[in-house]
This record gives C-alpha cells, sequence and structure tokens, in this order.
C-alpha cells in the first residue's frame, strides 16, 4: 500500500494524489478547526508534503513510522484512513485510538503508524526501541523518525542517533528542517547550517535533500532503507518549509508573510511536481483535476463520517491502560460524565 514505484507513470500520479490528499486533510482540519468542530490543538504541515509522501513511498506495510506533534501528513502518506484519523482529531469512537489520543497520538500499529509524539524529540528513541525489535528478531523491516529542526536540539535524540548508530540498528531519522521551532528561526537556535552534519559525531551518514522534491526525498530515503538493512542508521535533513503558523492561532510575528508567498509560490512541493508531470506528458490538466475533485470528495466523506461517530465515552479512559487491571480500577468506572463539549475551556 504504501511503496511508491517511482520509475512508473502511474506511480508518479499516486505520489501526487498521495501529497494532494495530505494538503486537502490539513485545509480541512484548518477550516474546521476555525469553526470549532474540532477539539483541543492542532499543527498543521501543508508546504511539507513532498517529505511525508517520499519517506513514506520507499515503504513496505511492514515498516514503521514514529513521528511528532506535525504528524497528519505523515500519517495520510503511511495509508491511515483519513475516515478514521479525522474522528481521532474529532475525539470520535470511531477514531484511531478510539478519539482518546485526538491529533498528537493518532497511532495505528497495523499500518505501521507508531505513534505521533507531542513530545519533542520523543518521535526518536521510539523509533529506535523498534529497531531493536528489528535487530533482535533479525527482521526485514526498518523503522523510520520523523524529527523536527528545534528537536536535534534535545538531548534524547542524541542518545538515540548514538544508541541506533552503536548497535547498528535499521533506523532512518529523518530531520524535517521547517526552519522554525515554534517562533525561534533555526539560525537562533543552532550554530551550525546544516543539521545533517550531526551525523558525523555518530559516525553515520549525513545526507541533505530538498525536502520540496518528492523524488528527491524518495531517492535518499530508499537508498539509506537499504542502508539500514544491510549496515545502520542515516540522518538525513530534509529541508522544507510550514506555511502555516506553528499551531492554529499562532500570530506569527517571527516571520513575514512575504517570506511564506515566496515559498507557497516558487517551492511549493505540489505545484512544482504538478508542473513537472504536465512538462514529462504524465499529467493532463484534466486528469489533475480528477485527481484535485477525488480528494476533495475523500475529505468530505471523512468529514461526514467525523461528524456522525459517537463521542468517545468518557469511561473508556480505563480501558487500554493495563494488560491485567488492577481491581480498584473498576472501581471508577462511572465516575466520568459525558458533558457538553466546551473545547474553549481546553
Ligand atoms: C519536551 C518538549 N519541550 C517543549 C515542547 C513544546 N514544543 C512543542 S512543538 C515545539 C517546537 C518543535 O519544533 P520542531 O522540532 O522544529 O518541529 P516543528 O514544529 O517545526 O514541526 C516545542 C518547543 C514540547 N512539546 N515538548
Ligand atoms: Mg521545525
Amino acid at each position: 500500500m504504501t511503496e511508491i514505484d517511482f520509475t512508473t507513470a502511474d506511480g508518479k500520479a499516486e505520489a501526487l494524489r498521495r501529497m494532494l490528499l495530505a494538503r486537502e486533510f490539513e485545509d480541512t482540519v484548518q477550516d474546521r478547526f476555525a469553526d470549532g468542530e474540532i477539539p483541543g490543538f492542532v499543527h498543521l504541515s501543508q508546504g511539507q508534503e513532498a517529505v511525508a509522501v517520499g519517506v513514506c513511498g520507499t515503504l513496505t506495510d511492514d515498516d514503521y513510522i514514529t513521528s511528532t506533534h506535525r504528524a497528519h501528513g505523515h500519517s495520510i502518506a503511511k495509508g491511515l484512513d483519513p475516515n478514521r484519523a479525522l474522528a481521532e482529531l474529532y475525539a470520535k469512537e470511531t477514531g484511531y485510538c478510539e478519539g482518546k489520543g485526538g491529533s498528537m497520538h493518532v497511532a495505528s500499529l497495523d499500518e505501521g503508524m507508531l505513534g505521533a509524539q507531542p513530545i519533542v524529540g520523543a518521535s526518536a528513541p521510539l523509533a529506535v526501541g523498534a529497531g531493536i525489535t528489528a535487530q533482535y528478531e533479525d527482521a526485514d523491516w526498518v523503522s523510520v523518525a520523523f524529527v523536527g529542526d528545534g528537536a536535534t536540539a534535545a538531548g534524547q535524540v542524541h542518545e538515540a542517533f548514538n544508541f541506533a548508530a552503536t548497535w547498528g540498528l535499521p533506523v532512518v531519522f529523518v530531520v524535517e528542517n521547517n526552519l522554525y521551532s515554534e517562533g525561534m528561526r533555526f539560525d537562533e537556535q543552532h550554530n551550525i547550517e546544516d543539521l545533517a552534519d550531526m551525523a558525523a559525531s555518530y559516525g553515520i551518514p549525513g545526507e541533505i535533500v530538498d525536502g520540496q522534491s518528492v523524488e528527491a526525498v524518495h531517492e535518499v530515503t530508499a537508498e539509506a532503507r537499504e542502508r539500514a538493512l544491510e549496515e545502520g542508521p542515516t540522518l538525513i535533513e530534509a529541508k522544507t518549509y510550514r506555511y502555516r503558523g506553528h499551531f492554529e492561532g499562532d500570530q506569527q510575528p517571527y516571520r513575514t508573510s512575504e517570506e511564506i508567498a515566496e515559498w507557497q509560490e516558487h517551492r511549493d512541493p505540489i505545484r512544482n511536481y504538478v508542473d513537472a508531470l504536465l512538462d514529462e506528458g504524465i499529467l493532463t490538466e484534466d486528469g489533475y483535476e480528477t485527481l484535485r475533485n477525488e480528494v476533495e470528495t475523500v475529505m468530505e466523506e471523512a468529514v461526514a463520517f467525523a461528524r456522525e461517530s459517537e463521542e468517545a465515552e468518557p469511561n473508556a479512559a480505563y480501558d487500554d491502560v493495563f494488560v491485567d487491571a488492577p481491581a480498584d480500577i473498576e472501581a471508577h468506572r462511572g465516575r466520568l460524565a459525558r458533558e457538553e463539549p466546551n473545547w474553549g475551556a481546553y
């Protein structure tokens, strides 16, 4: 499901479709969140679709990914069902985590998504844990950690790099350098220009890739995946950009609208890929229109599915916590009431 064959016209069209779906998912969440339909906090990833799709397009169904607080695009690219992913954001029972997780906790073991991680940096050690399992079982799958540029300043990410490098684990670290960590510019937080240089400290290859080119990301990740299976980890730095604020509602005093427009107009991963495919004769304007209509329909259906689904049952908070639930947990059941949601209080 997730692997894309970029040597074929169908494969390239599938890469475009998946980027369009990731974009449509985020545009939909943006609108539904603004209308107050989605509780909590959302961090959107418009502009970063080529990284998600390029990376996941190299992966088999058996491979795992771990992600960050900005995980929607990664989840869609890994093949998660938009209905269940959106329902999770809506805190509905039909969501991937039965509505108990929300945007920053979407996970699906069946589809190789080990989870979004709101703790900055936590995606890296989680992927290392999966890599230990793969090595122990002599398996033929890999784990891929998506990590933000800001997260590379966190200690646990370096422990993860070091552990994976020293043990030669089948892991790929994909650092999405979108130039900002919350409101802090990259050069205010780091004393190096390229985060890929960090790889040298751990004796592993560091690769820089244009994160706005789905094919470039795919190529470098495919090599890193092979290397992961044979030798050990690679650190890939994908240079990219996020169009929306750090979170929805962020006033963004730290950057200019001109900077955002510059990336949108000249470095948009979808627009540039559409132009390339039109030039190559792989896509027609009609074909593009069809793909856009298709993803719009998928997301309209996802919204309907999420709206119609039942809200998560509060007492379900006690489920799925323990393998063998202690007796006194039962005493707590029934104590949580379903109330009219007041999302403004969160
Ligand atoms: C351990 C920890 N510290 C701080 C935060 C607050 N926080 C959430 S996202 C974020 C910035 C992350 O930046 P980056 O890694 O570049 O990811 P991006 O938001 O750009 O995708 C911070 C500091 C957190 N969630 N966890
Ligand atoms: Mg960042």
